[in-house]
């Protein structure tokens, strides 16, 4: 090469340009560190090995080209020092942090023997499988939990998603998604995209931009807030007395859909008798959101043909009423005629990994080997019957700390996790203590995090630039993508560790007997893809022969027990009209709330709101990268109004000692416009200030057993030197 030539690829290089010269290639990946309807197209740049770059794909239909903070971070993420390098075992007592590196065939020799033994002594369902907020290998741990016996497979799914499928379920037999392209208004309840989900947000910015009228309801001034034709602001938890005065104001101004409601529904009677006691007012003052504009909400949905609902995973359902909340909410797309025609609520089957992609699997056929009757209850099944019924044949994870320290119904022994975080679970050192009661704890995992630290055993995963994972997008679209980079240290893939251990595990099974790849090809047929095709393609492709939109699927029979649409659930009808648990979507405050505890809101006079999503962290994963943590300095931080600061004479970065019955935690000042005069905002997932010691173990919604994050009672002090929180 001549100087000049040279001289230009050393400046090539430096601008990270592929080519040969330069010998940087871009490999097209995924990024998992959101999961899993939020996985963006990666453009990864590598050279000799290494990672040196990423950007966004432009061709992937979800993120056209985009990535966020988080995704950009990658490289952080990925080179990060506290990645876990070797299987670990434990060296000294539980928790005290110490242990030698063992090999991987000395580590899942000794997982494989302390499931058999616990199985043996106590039987399959004495093990506990459990999977964190990674997505990817569930369907292949819980076909392992269950050809092994346990009916013990449990997720994070616990505390995200299952609850609003729940309510959605009682109602309709079978939850939808809204039609966004297609729909004159979205009521938006509860949901941030803008910070959520940026993929999401952009195609909601397109409808937005085609003229779709929005309703937001929120406690907070958010992004999507900003762009609402009309915003409803409540306090968090009133959602259900919110949707029941809209729907009041709905059918008493007949502006229900009168065929509809007739025809496909049961129990609108009683439903609208029930209602009459949410007039504009008393929503007003069990919400705080003004009454004329609940009229004005309930008049703007129900004359919007079709009109759609956007509903979140979390927020609503993360109440002590959260599910018959929401129930409320949905029985708006009921009474208006808006469920499963376009530009409504389309319901759809969920090709993989709860993703409606439009194209058939057979996931669920895979993840299930043998059915859930054969097997004990699993764990939560009697303190949430509604759950055990209709959740999805997952156990509920809430119910771990209590089973593992009562040892009823049954003794608790061992407990593999992937990806678990202990500060998931509300009262989480208590859940940390019930530990004590298990002969083995294994947890895998990208990093050494605190779990990890108290486990018996840890085994070293890599993340998604390091796999080979499959995923499904609504659009149609479906990638596998292969390893851009080798794993680095000794870190494998989860799919490989769940694919060994089912070798000594359930020896006679006969897909885990063929592999992944061969799996993946089973799971795939009836879509025609193949591994093959799919690894042709690393930037994924669209699916032929997609299934076609077929509207009003309840014209055959609602799956529900009454073959119709349910205001009045027949299914809750059966616990006996219990409180919480009735049968119509009755309103209840907030077990923790001025309302229902005016004797604890003198000394806890705030609402506390924990985990509304920043844009740069997610959960307990991402607060280590400096990167990150350089976009909202000086937290973990509360977000409080300005008139609250301003009360409580704090300036932002302030310190605060923020106190609940059950702990408190030292946090600083965030002083904001976003916040609703009367709530503290606090982010999950921080070790020096752990939201979920806050809350009682016990604060859980009665048919989901979700736990009530998003709305208890606590109080701010400016906190003095020497301040100190419960929970370091
Ligand atoms: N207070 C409060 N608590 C909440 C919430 C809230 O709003 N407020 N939100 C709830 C909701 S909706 C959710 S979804 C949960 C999420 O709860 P968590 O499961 O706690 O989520 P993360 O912290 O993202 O991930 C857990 C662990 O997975 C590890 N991990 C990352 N990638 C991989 C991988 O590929 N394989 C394996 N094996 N491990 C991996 C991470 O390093 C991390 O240690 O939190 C819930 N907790
Ligand atoms: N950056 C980032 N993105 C994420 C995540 C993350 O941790 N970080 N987590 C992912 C996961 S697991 C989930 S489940 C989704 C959640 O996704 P979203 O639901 O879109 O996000 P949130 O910020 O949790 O909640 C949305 C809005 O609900 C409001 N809200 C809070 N409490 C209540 C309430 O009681 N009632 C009503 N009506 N509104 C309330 C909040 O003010 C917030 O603006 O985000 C996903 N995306
Ligand atoms: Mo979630």
């Amino acid at each position: 090469m001549t100087t000049a030539g040279a001289d230009i690829s050393a400046r090539r290089l430096k601008a990270k340009i592929p080519g040969p010269d330069t010998g940087i290639e871009i490999k097209k990946s995924i990024c998992a560190i959101c999961d899993p309807a939020t996985q963006c197209g990666l453009d990864v740049f590598v050279r000799d090995g290494r990672v040196i770059k990423v950007e966004g794909s432009e061709e992937h239909p979800f993120n056209r080209g985009s990535l966020c903070a988080k995704g950009a971070a990658h490289r952080q993420y990925l080179y990060h020092p506290d990645r876990i390098k070797t299987p670990l075992l434990r060296a000294g007592p539980r928790g005290s942090g110490r242990f030698e590196p063992v090999s991987w065939s000395e580590a899942l020799n000794l997982t494989a023997e302390k499931l058999l033994q616990a199985k043996e002594k106590f039987g399959p369902e004495s093990v506990v499988f459990f999977s964190g907020y990674t997505k990817y290998p569930r369907p292949f741990l819980r076909r392992l939990a269950h050809a092994f016996g346990s009916p013990n497979y449990c997720t994070e799914s616990s505390t995200c998603n299952t609850a609003t499928a729940m309510a959605q379920k009682l109602l309709f037999g079978r939850p939808g998604s809204p039609d966004l392209p297609n729909s004159q208004c979205a009521l938006i309840w509860s949901c941030n995209y803008f910070h959520s989900n940026h993929g999401q947000a952009m195609a909601l910015q397109r409808e937005l931009d085609r003229g779709l009228k929005m309703i937001v309801v929120d406690p907070r001034l958010t992004p999507t807030t900003a762009k609402a034709s009309l915003h409803l602001r409540l306090r968090p938890g009133a959602d259900g007395a919110l949707a029941l005065a809209m729907a009041r104001v709905i059918i008493n101004e007949g502006l229900f859909d009168r065929r509809f409601v007739e025809d496909h529904t049961y129990g609108f009677r009683e439903f609208a008798e029930h209602v009459q006691d949410y007039t504009p007012a008393r929503g007003e003052e069990l919400t705080g959101a003004p009454a004329e504009k609940i009229i004005l909400a309930a008049r703007m949905f129900a004359a919007s043909k079709p009109a759609s609902l956007v509903y979140s995973a979390s927020p609503v359902v993360h109440n002590t009423n959260g599910v018959q909340n929401y129930r409320a909410v949905f029985s708006l797309l009921a009474l208006t005629g808006n469920y499963d025609v376009r530009g409504g609520n389309l319901a759809k089957s969920s090709s993989y990994l709860h993703v409606a992609a439009k194209f058939a699997t057979r996931e669920r056929e895979f993840e299930s080997p043998r059915p859930m009757s054969e097997m004990a209850p699993m764990i939560g099944a009697d303190k949430f019957p509604v759950w055990a019924e209709i959740a999805g044949g997952e156990a509920q994870a809430m119910r771990l700390p209590d089973q593992l320290r009562s040892g009823r119904p049954y003794p608790l022994k061992a407990l593999l996790g992937f990806g678990l975080n202990y500060r998931m679970w509300p009262a989480s050192e208590n859940f940390l203590e019930s530990w004590n009661s298990l002969d083995f704890v294994i947890n895998a995992d990208v990093f050494m995090t605190d779990s990890c630290r108290r486990a018996d055993l840890v085994l070293p995963v890599c993340t998604s630039l390091e796999r080979a994972e499959f995923r499904a997008y609504p659009m149609g679209y479906a990638q596998l993508c292969q390893p851009v980079i080798a794993p680095l240290h000794q870190s494998r893939p989860d799919v490989d560790v769940i694919y060994d251990l089912a070798e000594k595990l359930c020896p006679d099974d006969p897909l885990f007997k063929k592999g992944y790849e061969e799996s993946l090809n089973w799971i795939l047929e009836p879509c025609g893809l193949t591994v093959e095709k799919l690894k042709n393609r690393p930037e994924g492709l669209y699916v032929d022969n997609l299934q076609e939109t077929v509207e009003r699927k309840y014209m055959e029979g609602a799956a529900t027990p009454s073959g119709k649409i349910e205001f009045k659930s027949m299914i809750l009808e059966r616990y006996g009209e219990k409180p919480g648990l009735e049968s119509l979507p009755a309103y209840h405050p907030p077990r923790l709330s001025r309302e229902a505890r005016p004797d604890l809101a003198a000394e806890y006079p705030f609402i506390l709101n924990t985990g509304s999503r920043l844009p740069m962290f997610l959960h307990s994963r991402l607060n280590h990268l400096s990167w990150l943590r350089s976009l909202r300095p000086g937290h973990p931080a509360v977000d409080i109004s300005p008139i609250d600061a301003e009360r409580l004479g704090v300036k932002a970065g302030d310190a605060l000692l923020l106190s609940t019955p059950a702990g408190s935690v030292k946090v600083k000042a965030n002083p904001t416009r976003m916040a609703l005069e009367g709530v503290a905002h606090l982010y999950h997932g921080w070790p020096q200030a752990n939201a979920n010691s806050l809350l009682a173990g016990d604060y859980l919604d009665p048919i989901s057993g979700f736990p009530g994050y998003k709305s208890s009672l606590c109080s701010l002090k400016k906190a003095t030197e020497g301040t100190e929180g419960t929970e370091g």
